[in-house]
């Protein structure tokens, strides 16, 4: 785009290149941000983390916005007198280095090291307050083989499973895949269609937990509610019943089918049962019976998620079964497989109520089901053409008859339970957390499978389990498998020959304990109980709504976990939660419709936009977050280079609400690259006052300009507390500007010796309180006022002066027998005479109380006067 800074100076008065990093030394060499593990000074602890980053390469715009936000709290914090923990680390298993490899014919390892150095240069860059000293990567064996240690406390208390699940299956790659692997039914490398298959899979026993996890939401108060709620939502609490269905004959050894219901008040609206493909029940059937075999397979193509089970056609086999009912005498419900029935939510069977519930109408409408509707609206009628799911009076339900929807359910769990057919049940939708993934770039399970023995786990002294580097990409599968002797050891326990599991964990497991590790990442047990105890929990996490669910509800499992196997003494890991906006830029494409990056547009002086240098026309498209398929992206290198990184925070802090999305536009940061160069300026100019005795008399420039100031330091500071970065750039523009008038004010009257010595003060309490977001410019700063006086990342933040934040004036009301009738104006605490003379002389007020004879005049200071009047 434009040229934007072309129309400065050649030199620019504030040269940031050779200031930028003369300061990032000095606050190296002078170890401002490093912490102990453990400290005694007695200040009170600050524990600030942003989401830490996957080292894909570069550093993107969101991050630049997440370390901005998260280092104005670090050093805003560290100026109020907290010992202030503020680590920087790398979320580095995962399979875009294994992708990379593949496709470099390089090493995992060697593309991830490669795009820590850049990235860590690039934050450096940044001026972040970071305690590089802590920094580690999730990839080192020093970080692994601590969680390693982790899974077998975790086993050890029990909260550790191995079970047999149901996984997307590509058969041609022969691999496990995630759901979000899975595109269409198909495989994303392969193509091929993808099968259900059982493994067996190691799991977290989250569930163990869900209700505590529900339950403590509540008290994360510094959390957005909306996190709250999805959490909520995921954990999903559900309250019913579990009803057994007896067959009316029994297939082989099964007599009854249990269902789980949620609407146990609509069992008379009841047309079917319906089973999951991989009920039991289902199976039994499947193996006697060729079609319905052929449906069960038909449906084991559709992957497992939810999500493609809702959207996919609702399809189902009729088995030729019934069951009875419980309260209907003599009433036999016929029996269907459905792909809609999930195996492992409740029970894996349903029954169905066409009536009030969407899915079975659309089932009971495609197979020609009974509807009965058995649930009266309390206004109106029932809808036509779909279910009614809203409350109502029971009808057509014998002993129901007549209740509301809630009676019923209490009513219907208590006729089952004394029947002995069912009893009441809570159910959660959030299940165990499965971690085996068939990887290399991860972080080995130390587990070992012995004939002789089973499942041994390694024994901590044997840790860590290091990842081979001699491994190839060039096959399918995971290379753990292929590798010729990595896996083969001999077992623990009997010494024979045994293999070891070749399943790495899920990276989510890396980002869940490394904030407990930052605070001792040298500690030989995996987290240090004395250090968790003074820092954690962490005081404020900073990022992306996109980990509002797994990352944080699995950061949060593991905290419970290491509190539950005896290693930390906290149970939730984060009491702030900030999620911030996007970071959104135009977007634009060529004549023939391709994406082109900002950097190739230009546009010209009569508006239009063409390829730079071409004639090509330009389309600018919408306003979206930066994406790299869109290409709207600015590279954060590029623009540091160029403006500085005080400019690029400065920018990004001051467009929106940090919660908010927020335009990067060329014209924007521009414009604050101009803004260090004026604040550099004013501060030439102040610094050549040189030193100045503060006089005795004050003047009115002197007064207004400290007012000015100290105003904004107070505007500053509650906007810093409360996450209103925006507000607080705002509000340093009008300081700025004042100082500018301040400026003038002395030309006008250079012997104003008490207007220079508020100029000073103005310059110095602006660098202090510019210095979170723009920490370099105001060392440059605060250097030209006072050479050599020590860093301002090291001063404390600067109390404001309450007799100049407070009013001028107070507005006064002037009442007549309790009627407004005027106003006057006062400095606030103005003696009761000189505000009840005003008053009785306000013209108004003057003109009624004419001829009256004053009873009483009632004065409340700084509010009101009232005048009560005879007659
Ligand atoms: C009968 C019924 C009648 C239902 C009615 C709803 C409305 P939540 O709230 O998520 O717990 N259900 C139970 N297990 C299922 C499974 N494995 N796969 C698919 N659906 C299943 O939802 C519980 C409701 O979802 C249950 O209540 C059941 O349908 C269905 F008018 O039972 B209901
Ligand atoms: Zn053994």
């Amino acid at each position: 785009m434009t040229d934007a800074i072309s129309t400065e100076p050649q030199a620019p008065r504030y040269d940031f290149r050779t200031q930028e990093p003369l300061w990032q030394k000095a606050w190296n060499e002078h170890a401002c941000f490093t912490v102990e593990d453990v400290p005694t000074d007695g200040r009170p602890k600050y524990y600030v983390l942003e989401m830490f980053p996957y080292p894909s390469g570069k550093i993107h715009m969101g991050h630049v916005r997440n370390y901005t936000l998260g280092d104005v709290v670090a050093r805003y914090r560290r100026a109020r007198g907290f010992n202030v923990l503020h680590p920087m680390g790398w979320d580095a298993f995962g399979l875009p280095a294994e992708n990379a490899a593949r496709e470099r014919k390089s090493h995992p390892a060697t593309w991830t090291w490669d795009n820590i150095r850049n990235m860590r240069g690039e934050l450096q860059r940044m001026g972040l307050s970071i305690d590089w000293s802590r920094e580690f990567a999730t990839c080192q064996p020093e970080y692994y083989g601590k969680q390693q240690e982790l899974f077998l406390r975790f086993f050890e208390t029990g909260l550790v499973e191995r079970k047999e699940s149901w996984v997307n299956w590509d058969p041609v790659d022969g691999t496990v895949l995630a759901n979000e692997q899975v595109i269409d039914g198909r495989g994303w490398r392969s193509g091929a269609l993808i099968e259900k298959k059982k493994l067996s899979q190691w799991f977290f026993a989250i569930t163990k937990f869900a209700p505590e996890l529900l339950a403590a939401l509540d008290n994360l108060d510094r959390w957005p509610e909306r996190v709250r709620l999805m959490q909520a939502n995921w954990i999903g609490r559900s309250e019913g019943a579990r009803v057994r269905f007896p067959l009316t004959a029994p297939k082989g050894d099964i007599a009854d089918v249990e269902v789980y219901t949620t609407r146990p008040d609509t069992l008379f609206g009841m047309s079917f049962l319906a089973l999951a493909p991989e009920h039991p029940l289902a199976l039994a059937i499947g193996a006697q019976n060729a079609e319905a075999d052929a449906f069960i397979a038909e449906c084991r193509r559709l992957g497992t998620t939810a999500a493609a089970i809702e959207t996919t056609e609702k399809r189902g086999f009729a088995t030729g079964l019934t069951v009875r009912h419980p309260f209907i005498e003599g009433a036999e419900i016929p029996v269907w497989i459905a792909n809609f029935v999930l195996m492992d939510y409740g029970t894996g069977a349903i029954f169905g109520c066409p009536a009030h519930d969407q899915r079975d109408w659309d089932f009971a409408t495609l197979y020609g089901l009974p509807i009965r509707p058995v649930v009266k609206p309390a206004q109106g009628e029932l809808p036509e053409g779909e279910a009614y799911t809203g409350p109502g009076t029971l009808m057509n339900s014998g002993f129901l008859d007549g209740l509301g929807v809630d009676e019923s359910k209490s009513a219907a769990i208590a006729r089952l339970k004394k029947m002995g057919w069912g009893e009441g049940e809570t159910n959660w939708r959030l299940r165990d957390w499965g971690v085996s993934r068939q990887r290399y770039w991860g972080c080995p399970i130390p587990v070992i499978h012995c004939d002789n023995c089973g499942t041994v786990p390694v024994p901590v002294d044997q840790l860590p389990v290091v990842l081979p580097e001699d491994v190839t990409f060039d096959r399918p599968g995971n290379p753990l498998d292929h590798h010729p002797t990595w896996k083969h050891v001999n077992c623990p326990q009997c010494n024979g020959a045994a293999v070891r599991e070749t399943d790495t964990f899920d990276t989510f497991v890396d980002s869940s304990w490394y904030f407990a590790r930052f605070c001792s990442p040298q500690n030989a047990s995996p987290v240090s109980r004395e250090a968790t105890d003074y820092w954690m929990p962490v005081d404020q996490y900073i990022g992306g709504i996109e980990h509002a669910i797994l990352h944080l509800l699995y950061a949060r499992f593991f905290t419970r976990a290491m509190q539950a196997s005896g290693q930390i003494g906290v149970d939730e890991p984060f009491a702030g939660l900030f999620t911030q906006g996007m970071v959104t830029h135009e977007s634009y494409r060529g004549a023939d419709g391709r994406w082109l990056y900002p950097t190739e547009v230009e546009r010209l002086a009569d508006g239009r936009s063409v390829v730079t240098g071409t004639d090509e026309q330009v389309t600018v498209g919408r306003i979206e977050a930066m994406s790299k398929s869109k290409r709207n992206t600015i590279d954060p290198g590029a623009i540091i280079e160029r403006y500085g990184a005080d400019t690029a925070r400065w920018f990004i802090l001051s467009d929106n609400p940090p919660e908010r999305d927020m335009e990067w536009t060329e014209s924007g940061v521009a414009g604050a690259y101009r803004f260090t160069q004026r604040l550099f300026r004013l501060a030439e100019s102040i610094a050549s006052l040189g030193q100045v005795e503060t006089p005795a008399e004050s003047s009115p420039a002197a007064r207004k300009l400290r007012r000015a100031t100290h105003r904004t330091i107070a505007a500053v500071t509650e906007a810093l507390e409360s996450f209103s970065f925006n507000v607080a750039v705002a509000r340093l523009y009008e300081l700025a500007a004042a100082m500018t008038e301040a400026e003038k004010d002395a030309t006008a009257a250079a012997d104003d010796k008490a207007l220079s010595a508020a100029r000073i003060e103005a310059l110095e309490m602006l660098t202090r309180i510019t210095a979170p977001m723009m920490p370099h410019l105001a060392e440059s700063m605060n250097d030209l006022l006072h050479a050599g006086s020590g860093l301002v990342a090291n001063d404390a933040w600067p109390d404001f002066d309450d007799s100049l934040t407070a009013a001028e004036t107070v507005t006064i009301a002037v009442q007549v027998m309790g009627k407004l009738r005027g106003t006057v104006e006062f400095p606030p605490g103005s003696p009761a005479e000189a505000v009840i003379a005003a008053a009785e002389a306000e013209p108004n007020v003057a003109r009624l109380l004419e001829g009256k004879r004053i009873v009483k005049k009632v004065h409340v200071p700084d509010r009101i006067v009232n005048f009560v009047i005879a007659g």
